[in-house]
C-alpha cells in the first residue's frame, strides 16, 4: 500500500469543513463529530505511524482516517452513509469503537498477537479524554506496559467530554499524569461542538434508511456435520479443547494456567494458554484483537456471573463488529461460558446465575447449550471451523 497522501493542515481543516457544509445542506441525517485544532499535532504522531501499523480510533476519526491513508473520497462516502462512527479498512489495519473505552482491551490483544508472531508492526489507540475517565484504559496500558506489548496509547485531551470538562468531572483530580511509556497525551482545543455542528437542518428534506439498510444483517449460521461421540459431558469437553489446542487455538482467561478450568485444560500446553488479570472486559479485549490476527481465541468465563463485566465487549463489539464494519473485520472465537448451577459448595446468588437466555436476546451469533457429550463435540467443532463468534454454555450440574 504505497503512496500514501501525505495531508497538510489546511487540507485536513478544508476536509472537515466540507463535510460540515454537506450537513448544512441537509445531506447528513445523522450523528457525526468532525475533528478540528488538532492537525499540528496528529501531522506530528502519524510521521511515526508506519502504513502496516494498526490505528485504533474513536467517534472523532475522520482525520485519523485521512492521515492513515484512507483515501478522501471512501471516507467522505462511509460518512455520506451513516457510518462517520463506523470507519473501517482491514487492508490498512484501521478500525474504531464508538463505545467509549471499547478500544483499550483491544488494541493490547493485537498487539498481543503482533508480538507472538514477531511481527515489526505497532498498534497506535487513540483515545480522548472520556476513555481516560475510566477503568478500562487502566487496565489496558496496565497491561501492554507489564508484557511490553507493542501498543501506544494516545489521549487526545480537549478538555471535553461531550460538554463537560475535566475538572466538571474530577473536581481537582481533572488531570492526570501517566507514568507509562505506552502513553502520549496531548491537549487542544477542539474547533467544532462535541458533535454534528451549529444549526438543526430539515430533516424533512433528508433520506432515512433502517439499520438494516445500513449494516445489513449478516447470513443465518449453519452448523457444519455432528460428530458422534460416546462420552460423558465433562470427557466431550476435555476432548474438543485438545482438539482445538492441537489445530493451535488459544486459551484465554484468569486461572487458566493454574486451575486449568476445573480440569478441561489439563492436557493443553501451557503456552498456548494466557493467564489474564481479573479484568473480564480486557480479557475479552485481547480476545476480539487476537482473533484479527488470525488467532482462534477460546475464552473462559469460569461463572457467567462475571460475564456481566464483559457485556459491552460481548454484545457491542464480538456481536456487531462484523456487521458495523461490513464484513471487513471479523471475530471467531469461541466463548466457554461456564455457569455454576451446580456444584459441591453453595456459592451464592451473586456467583450460580444462568445468563442464557440474557445473551440469547442481546447477540446474533449461536449461544449453544449442549445437554450431552455429543451434542458438547457437535458444538465446539462447529465454533472450530466458524469464522464468526459462538458461545458455549457449560453446566456444573453436567460435568
Ligand atoms: C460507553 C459510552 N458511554 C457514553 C457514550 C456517549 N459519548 C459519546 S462521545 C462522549 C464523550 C467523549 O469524550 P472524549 O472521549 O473526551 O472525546 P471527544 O468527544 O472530546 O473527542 C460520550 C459520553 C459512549 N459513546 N460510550
Amino acid at each position: 500500500m504505497k503512496n500514501k497522501k501525505i495531508w497538510s493542515k489546511e487540507e485536513l481543516i478544508a476536509f472537515e469543513n466540507h463535510i460540515g457544509d454537506l450537513y448544512d445542506q441537509n445531506q447528513l441525517p445523522f450523528l457525526f463529530h468532525l475533528s478540528g485544532g488538532n492537525e499540528d499535532q496528529l501531522i506530528n504522531i502519524f510521521k511515526d505511524i508506519k502504513e502496516d501499523d494498526y490505528v485504533i480510533s474513536s467517534h472523532r476519526n475522520h482525520y485519523h482516517a485521512l492521515l492513515h491513508g484512507i483515501p478522501p473520497d471512501v471516507v467522505e462516502d462511509r460518512i455520506k452513509n451513516g457510518r462517520s462512527m463506523f470507519i473501517y479498512d482491514r487492508k490498512r489495519n484501521f478500525f474504531v469503537s464508538a463505545i467509549i473505552g471499547g478500544t483499550p482491551g483491544i488494541a493490547a490483544g493485537i498487539a498481543w498477537a503482533l508480538k507472538r508472531k514477531g511481527s515489526k508492526q505497532k498498534v497506535w489507540c487513540f483515545v480522548g479524554d472520556g476513555t481516560e475517565d475510566n477503568g478500562h484504559l487502566f487496565e489496558a496500558v496496565r497491561y501492554v506496559d507489564g508484557w511490553e506489548l507493542p501498543c501506544k496509547f494516545i489521549i487526545e485531551n480537549n478538555d471535553r467530554s461531550c460538554e463537560a470538562s475535566n475538572n466538571d468531572r474530577w473536581n481537582k483530580q481533572g488531570d492526570i499524569t501517566w507514568k507509562s511509556n505506552s502513553v502520549i497525551k496531548y491537549y487542544y482545543q477542539c474547533t467544532y461542538p462535541h458533535c454534528r455542528k451549529p444549526g438543526i437542518i430539515d430533516l424533512s428534506k433528508t433520506i432515512k434508511k433502517t439499520n438494516d439498510e445500513y449494516f445489513p444483517k449478516l447470513s443465518e449460521f449453519r452448523y457444519p456435520e455432528s460428530h458422534n461421540s460416546d462420552l460423558s459431558y465433562k470427557e466431550a469437553v476435555i476432548n474438543s479443547m485438545n482438539n482445538l489446542a492441537s489445530e493451535g487455538a488459544i486459551f484465554i482467561g484468569y486461572n487458566v494456567k493454574y486451575g486449568d478450568a476445573m480440569g478441561t485444560l489439563k492436557d493443553v500446553p501451557q503456552d498456548q494458554k494466557i493467564e489474564t488479570p481479573v479484568a473480564e472486559n480486557l480479557m475479552t479485549g485481547i480476545a476480539i484483537g487476537m482473533s484479527f490476527e488470525g488467532f482462534k481465541p477460546v475464552l473462559y468465563f469460569e461463572r457467567h456471573d462475571f460475564m456481566l463485566v464483559a457485556a459491552d465487549a460481548i454484545i457491542n463489539h464480538i456481536d456487531k463488529i462484523e456487521r458495523i464494519s461490513h464484513g471487513e473485520f471479523k471475530v471467531p472465537l469461541i466463548i466457554r461460558a461456564v455457569t455454576a448451577d451446580a456444584g459441591p459448595f453453595y456459592s451464592g446468588i451473586t456467583h450460580s446465575q444462568d445468563f442464557t437466555e440474557l445473551f440469547r436476546k442481546s447477540v446474533s451469533f449461536p449461544v449453544l447449550d449442549p445437554l450431552n457429550g455429543v451434542e458438547v463435540m457437535q458444538a465446539f467443532n462447529g465454533a472450530k471451523k466458524s469464522q464468526r463468534p459462538m458461545m458455549v454454555i457449560e453446566r456444573k450440574s453436567r460435568y
